[in-house]
């Protein structure tokens, strides 16, 4: 990697992506691709080169990778899960016909791709306790449909056209720099902010429910060590899963008041983020990633709820 083109880069995985990416690479350019209304701003919009770059706009992604002779893009546009389901249209014209257009880009430019897949992309029929890697994925949610055909159109064009995609299935993410919007997962952020700040959360998940998390340095080291792993070695391309740790609610607010004991929390269940929810893995087997490019986590739940209410404090002044 020496060009990188990063689409969503003002997003809660590409605002950290790409001041990792900046940190990291030498004698080349991140590239901060984004939409407008959604402008980098501060250390993001000085820290280096951010070009518009809608992914349903072919002509302009190609003119950014002529002029930044980019060599890898992250295509982290997306619709979450639970607004997906209110914008299905929406979600399908991002997220299938905008990779089109990248890989149609990639294919005739030499590029390699990275485009996340999910938990989402996983359904009722999947196994839901130590998910294989290779399974049943008959996802019901659009957000599910879209990430099934991401990993199979990403394959399509390295097997095709020897198009370099490669991926990782992301847990839930867990950060205190960006927050998401819209995701089943996000209440596992959203309660950190709450319980720092002294408010009660509301809690639209129910207790028992489990889903894989991870928190955002994990993430970050996965996209950056899939895409620079040893080709030879890779099975398997579109998509790893990868794991860290695996917890309901009741679990996370009873490890937050650890550190916070007056973490006030009551449930209105969401009928739509549930019914997902319900859908996905309560654990995924992540032993391919482990073999086939050495994929090992640093945080568990412990660890992440340390650094996070560390730094959510400091920020608002607790
Ligand atoms: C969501 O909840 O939609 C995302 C995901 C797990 O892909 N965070």
């Amino acid at each position: 990697m020496k060009n990188v083109l990063v689409i969503g880069s003002t997003g809660q995985i590409g605002s950290e992506l790409t001041r990792k990416l900046r940190r990291e690479i030498s004698g080349g350019q991140v590239v901060a691709g984004y939409i407008p209304g959604a402008e980098p701003k501060g250390d993001l919009l000085a820290g280096g080169p951010a070009e518009i770059a809608d992914v349903r706009d072919a002509a302009r992604l190609a003119a950014v990778v002529d002029q930044y002779q980019i060599d890898t893009i992250y295509n982290l546009a997306a619709l979450l899960s639970a607004v997906a389901e209110k914008k299905p249209l929406l979600a399908w014209d991002i997220q299938m016909n905008g990779l089109l257009n990248i890989l149609e880009v990639a294919r005739e430019k030499k590029v390699a791709v990275f485009t996340p897949s999910s938990i989402g992309s996983f359904g009722p029929e999947t196994p839901r306790i130590d998910t294989p890697q290779d399974t049943i994925q008959r996802p019901r949610s659009m957000y599910g449909v879209t990430k099934v055909a991401t990993e199979l159109l990403s394959d399509y064009y390295f097997h095709k056209y020897g198009v370099d995609t490669r991926s990782v299935r992301f847990p839930g993410l867990i950060s205190h720099v960006t927050l998401p919007g819209g995701g089943t997962t996000d209440y596992a952020v959203e309660v950190y902010y709450a319980a720092v700040k002294g408010e009660t959360f509301v809690c639209p998940i129910a207790p028992g429910t489990y889903m894989d998390m991870m928190y955002m340095p994990d993430a970050l080291k996965a996209a950056v060590e899939i895409m620079e792993a040893d080709p030879a070695r890779l099975i398997h391309r579109n998509s790893f899963n990868i794991a860290s740790m695996s917890f309901d609610p009741e679990m996370l607010f009873a490890k937050i008041r650890e550190t916070i004991p007056s973490l006030q929390v009551c449930y209105e269940v969401d009928p739509v983020r549930q019914a997902i929810a319900e859908s996905w893995p309560d654990r995924m087997d992540d032993s391919c990633a482990r073999a086939e490019w050495d994929w090992k986590p640093s945080y568990d739940l412990d660890a992440m709820t340390t650094d996070m209410i560390a730094h959510l404090k400091e920020r608002f002044g607790k």
